[in-house]
């Protein structure tokens, strides 16, 4: 499934591979797209490892603030 996060606070690239990073690191993760300047990120996973609120709770985790759209 694909899902849209709001993410909020990105200033720079280290931030969006940051974020990617921390995204990348949860199971089931097929594609991560982060945009800097939309401040948003589309992430196609596998919903039977992940869910929408994992990924959210993982990019707060790096620090960022986040909502699935
Ligand atoms: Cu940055």
């Amino acid at each position: 499934m694909k899902k849209e996060f709001a993410i909020k606070g990105m200033t720079c690239k280290h931030c969006v591979a940051r974020v990617e990073e921390g995204i990348n690191s949860l199971p089931g993760i097929e594609k991560v797209k982060i945009n800097l300047k939309k401040e948003n990120g589309v992430v196609k996973f596998d919903e039977s490892q992940v869910s929408p609120q994992a990924i959210a709770d993982k990019v707060t985790e790096v620090g960022y603030a986040t909502e699935v759209l």
